[in-house]
Parts: C-alpha cells; sequence; structure tokens
C-alpha cells in the first residue's frame, strides 16, 4: 500500500475552503467519501462545498450530512469567486469525464487534488493519491484524517463506514485487508451500528426495484458451459415497474454467485442511444482488463464501460464474443 503523499496531507491542511466532487451515478463509496471527508474538514473549521451532478440516490439519503451535497454549478462558482484560495479534491473517480458534464469547471480550480483506488484510473488533476491496492476511497480518507490527526466524528465515521462496507461488498471482496477490517472496526469504535448501516443498505428497497429485479433475472442467459453469465434490463422494463435507474444497484451479484460463473455481464439500456455494460469477475478472469478494450476501466473484479451508438442486443453479442474468447483461452503459466 502506498503512502499518503505528503502534498496531499500539507495542501489539505494548508486549506480553509475546499471544494469536494465525485464521480457521476455515485455508489456508496463515492457518496460516503464525499460526505465523510466532508465532515471531518467542517470539525477543522475549513469551508465545505460538496458538489454533485444530480442529487444524492435516494438508497444513500440516509447518510448523515447527505443535505451538504448541492448540485448547482453556478452556486459552486459563486463559492470559488467568494473563496479564491479554495482547493478541489476528486474522490473515488477513476475518470475527469466521470465528474460530469462540468468537469472543465470543476479542474479550473488550483490546485486540484485527487484521491482514488480504481485500477484503470487515468490521471487527471495537479496533485494525485491513486492506490489500487485500497478498499475504497473510504478507506484512504479514513488514512488521510489519521495522517493528519483529524478528529473523526461519529458523522464521519458513519459515512467512511458506509463507504468501506459498500465498496468492499460487506467486507467479502479480494480488496478487503486486515487494514480494511481494522478500519471499520475503529468506525464502530467511533459509533457506527453495523446492524443499522446494513439495515438501510439491505433492508430499505422500494416494491418497484423488487418488480424490475423479477424482470431482469428473467433474461438471465448463461454461455461457456455455464461459465459465462448475462442478465439485462430494457426502457420497457424500466416503465412497467416504475422503477428508478439506480434500482439496479446489486443486481449482477445474482449472477455472479452461481456456483459455475467466473464472468457476470449486466447490460443495461439507461438514457436514449447509451448501453452501459457492468462486469464481475471471480477467480483469474481479470474484468478491468476487457474493459479497457472497450474503453472503460475498473477493477480486476467488477469493472464497466459503454457504448453511444449500438443496440443492447448489439452489445451483447460484441461482449459474449471476447468474453468467449478470454474464458477459453488457457491459463498463462
Ligand atoms: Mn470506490
Amino acid at each position: 500500500m502506498k503512502k499518503i503523499p505528503e502534498d496531499i496531507s500539507s495542501t489539505i491542511g494548508d486549506a480553509d475552503c475546499v471544494v469536494l466532487a465525485t464521480h457521476v451515478h455515485p455508489d456508496g463509496d463515492a457518496v460516503g467519501s464525499l460526505l465523510g471527508l466532508a465532515q471531518i474538514l467542517k470539525d477543522m473549521n475549513k469551508k465545505v462545498f460538496c458538489y454533485l451532478e444530480e442529487p444524492v440516490p435516494y438508497l444513500y439519503r440516509f447518510l448523515p450530512g447527505c443535505e451538504m451535497v448541492n448540485t448547482s454549478i453556478e452556486e459552486l462558482g459563486v463559492f470559488v469567486e467568494e473563496n479564491p484560495n479554495s482547493i478541489a479534491i476528486s474522490l473515488d473517480c477513476g475518470d475527469r469525464d466521470r465528474l460530469g458534464k462540468h468537469h472543465h469547471r470543476l479542474l479550473e480550480i488550483e490546485p486540484f487534488l485527487v484521491i482514488d483506488h480504481h485500477r484503470s484510473h487515468k490521471n487527471f488533476g495537479s496533485h494525485r493519491w491513486i492506490d489500487s491496492d485500497r478498499s475504497s476511497t473510504g478507506e484512504m480518507v479514513y488514512e488521510l484524517a489519521e495522517h493528519m490527526r483529524a478528529v473523526i466524528s461519529y458523522r464521519s465515521a458513519y459515512n467512511l463506514y458506509v463507504a468501506i462496507s459498500t465498496d468492499t461488498g460487506s467486507f467479502c471482496y479480494e480488496s478487503t485487508t486486515s487494514r480494511t477490517l481494522r478500519i471499520a472496526a475503529d468506525l464502530v469504535d467511533a459509533g457506527v451500528s453495523p446492524d443499522e448501516v446494513s439495515g438501510y443498505i439491505y433492508n430499505n428497497y422500494t416494491l418497484e426495484r423488487i418488480q424490475l429485479m423479477e424482470k431482469v433475472l428473467s433474461t438471465l442467459t448463461l454461455y461457456e458451459h455455464d461459465t459465462l453469465a448475462v442478465i439485462r434490463v430494457s426502457r420497457q422494463m424500466f416503465e412497467e415497474s416504475g422503477a428508478l435507474p439506480e434500482d439496479v444497484e446489486g443486481f449482477i451479484d445474482f449472477p455472479r454467485s452461481i456456483n459455475s460463473v467466473k464472468v457476470a455481464v449486466f447490460i443495461k439500456e439507461s438514457r436514449k442511444e447509451v448501453v452501459s455494460v457492468s462486469l464481475r469477475a471471480k477467480g483469474e478472469v481479470d474484468v478491468a482488463e476487457i474493459a479497457k478494450i472497450f474503453g472503460g476501466g475498473g477493477h480486476r473484479n467488477a469493472a464497466g464501460f459503454r457504448f453511444n451508438d449500438k443496440s443492447a442486443s448489439q452489445v451483447q453479442q460484441i461482449v459474449i464474443d471476447e468474453l468467449k474468447r478470454v474464458i477459453s483461452r488457457p491459463p498463462t503459466l
């Protein structure tokens, strides 16, 4: 694991005003590390502006400090104008484009710090701390706070615990280290209840989500002697169920959980003309490498990419062909 670069901690320590941002379609690690660091910085008496292109997904509205998120790029402009010494920090974002349609505006802020653990990270910003051996950005924020000897309040701990526990699949994924578990234990010591958090995350779904899940799981198709599993969601399924785009989170865990499956694929028709693909792997297949072929990225076990010019059926064919090639390849010795 990499040490925190000195310029990262000193720049944050010296700053009075900080703009925080994370990736679009934020997951638990994105929102949790954003709000966790925001609270830590506020407790250090710094002014903080939390920018997100869209409101916090309803799944994460239970996080303390959600109301800090501001989706107005104009108000961000005012904040930076009023506080010309502002620095910016991007969290959990592997690619500048994923900061959203206003990423140019954000990147005008200097210095621009980047804290991320994506394996396929594409460098941007002026100061970077990228460590793909870390389970989550939440874990990195904790290390940063400890390094700066900052106080981790209950509200900060709560957000960081959500970040770490969601990005490790409840401390199950390969990226979970003894350090991850020790940090989680410290956060529990700060007052976080794992039972309460998992209740919010896993027992808090709408009926519409389950109705969408029923439709999506009925598309399950297996290939290559059941080692490759594919599910799909169409715009029509969203319309019929009344579910929201973020409701598909976690669906890919079902095909992935089949004992014979090495790679699970989820093909999503989201906005018009856009088809996104999520990949999850178990064992030896590196899906970040596959995502890279299609201009995407991610981690060894979890990656994704998107197409703007193809139908879901075309995408399915292209992805299956590529995966069949990879899965049938004999392991390199
Ligand atoms: Mn993450």
